[in-house]
């Protein structure tokens, strides 16, 4: 029986909040300010004292739908009745054939193979061995190295932090994979500050890339890792024609290109995956996150015909790829991914968050000329308004404003120095208005 909101906030209250060690979290002050949620539907979650918050995060980047999306709610229950878990080695079940074909028909042509996992952070991992054992494959196994970018999020696994670029998530973790560059972000305050969707700053900083090969020789380098819009450090944009020459260099090399699409696939930039929105096809795409709207934890990666091809090679009755986690392709998660591909299909809503862009654009650059706003960034449905720094004191500032719009109810997302705004696609306009009303708010009152 479910629980009324007050029976939850007593709950909440007399709970024992030190035993769990939270995530990415500032475990000390949030026990002593603790925020909890504990319902969704919608736009909108619940918070423990009542409140109804409009969630303008979507989750964390995968409730495209919504919460609580009832078809999807009512295939999860069914599949849990049915088939609660499947081995995931040498048995398959048929929903996850069913997702595998409702995935790549979603993906850019050729890449027409999918293998699953349980986070974005496995779909990196994975895609970083596919890379390294399909070389070895081909003889040419001296081709180890991977190339990442800075301020890039790969997720937390050792293979992501490697390649990955933000400090914190790399410094206090030694050595890490062996071999990889990094290529300059594509960040300029004094170039780029302000531009709606694609900078036109900043294509030569593909060049790199070259750099980096010449320093090594192509033929010991076996992928470049990028998100084509890197969302996590604070929605930065690539720059117009940026992706392309990348796509053209790799080529030129024999490098493999992922695309990190954890966040931009799934239609938050208002097509199936980033790489149709910037027409660049990479040879694998990683995701996670809206495969599932975010119900059930699933991720994976999308791989060209013939890199599956190079695997299916030995004897018939051996193991291609010794890779996979004991939930690779879970039943749940495999219905959840099911239903939620029906719903975004049905209720168009890839096309709805391609709509929205404009009103999301113009949203936020109206707070432009605020206080301490010095940079303003868009794409799809995806925003983030920058703030200058608190001398001193770094992502304080914005860590304030994000906790004044959670007390005006609104969920948002801190970044370092900036918000960062990325609604579900069935957010009405007004409610995005709202979600920038409350941000302009909240910059006053940290101003
Ligand atoms: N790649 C990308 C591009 C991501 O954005 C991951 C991999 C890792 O996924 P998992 O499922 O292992 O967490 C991500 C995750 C934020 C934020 O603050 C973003 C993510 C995770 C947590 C916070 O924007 N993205």
């Amino acid at each position: 029986m479910s629980k009324t909101a007050a029976e939850i906030t007593r709950a909440t209250a007399t709970a024992n909040l030190e035993p769990y060690w939270m995530p990415f979290t500032h475990n000390r002050y949030f026990k002593q300010h603790p925020r909890m949620l504990v319902r969704g539907e919608g736009a909108y979650v619940w918070s423990d004292d009542g409140r109804k918050l409009l969630d303008g995060l979507a989750g964390l980047w995968c409730c495209h739908a919504g919460h609580c999306h009832p078809r999807i709610v009512a295939a999860v229950q069914e599949q849990v009745a049915t088939l609660d878990y499947a081995t995931a080695f040498q048995f398959g079940h048929p929903k996850i054939f069913a997702l595998a074909e409702g995935v790549t028909r979603l993906a850019p042509p050729g890449l027409d193979h999918a293998f699953f996992v349980n986070s974005g952070s496995e779909a990196v991992d994975t895609a970083l061995k596919i890379a390294l054992a399909f070389h070895r494959m081909r003889g040419e196994g001296h081709r180890t190295r991977f190339i990442g970018r800075e301020k890039a999020y790969h997720g937390v696994g050792f293979g992501g932090i490697s390649v990955g670029g933000m400090m914190p998530n790399r410094k206090l973790f030694g050595a890490m994979l062996p071999g990889v560059d990094h290529l300059p972000h594509t960040h300029s305050l004094t170039d780029m500050a302000f531009s709606r969707g694609q900078p036109q700053w900043g294509a030569h900083l593909a060049d790199e890339l070259e750099r980096i090969v010449a320093l090594h020789d192509a033929s010991n380098i076996a992928a470049v890792i990028v998100e084509p819009m890197q969302g996590s450090v604070g929605v930065i944009v690539p720059p117009q024609d940026y992706l392309q020459r990348l796509r053209a260099i790799c080529d030129k090399h024999g490098l493999l290109l992922i695309f990190d699409e954890v966040i931009t696939g799934f239609g938050r930039l208002g097509t199936n995956f980033a790489a149709q929105r910037f027409n660049v096809v990479p040879d694998m795409i990683t995701f996670a996150k809206g495969v599932t709207n975010g119900v059930v934890p699933m991720g994976g990666v999308l791989v060209r015909k013939d890199i599956y091809d190079t695997f299916m090679t030995g004897p018939e009755h051996a193991v291609e790829f010794f890779h996979g986690y004991t939930y690779s392709g879970h039943p749940l998660a495999a219905a959840a991914g099911l239903a939620t591909l029906d719903v975004y299909e049905q209720e168009e809503l890839f096309a709805r968050a391609s709509r929205l862009e404009s009103v999301l654009e113009d949203a936020v650059h109206s707070l432009k000329g605020l206080p301490n706003v010095v940079d303003i960034r868009n794409i799809g449905l995806a925003a983030a308004v920058e703030l200058a720094p608190l001398e001193g004191k770094p992502g304080v500032r914005a860590m304030n404003a994000f906790l004044r719009c959670w007390d005006d109810g609104v969920l948002l997302r801190q970044s370092g120095e900036a918000l960062v705004v990325a609604p579900p696609f069935i957010t009405r306009e007004l409610e995005i208005e709202k979600i920038v009303e409350a941000m302009r708010k909240a910059i006053l009152a940290v101003a």
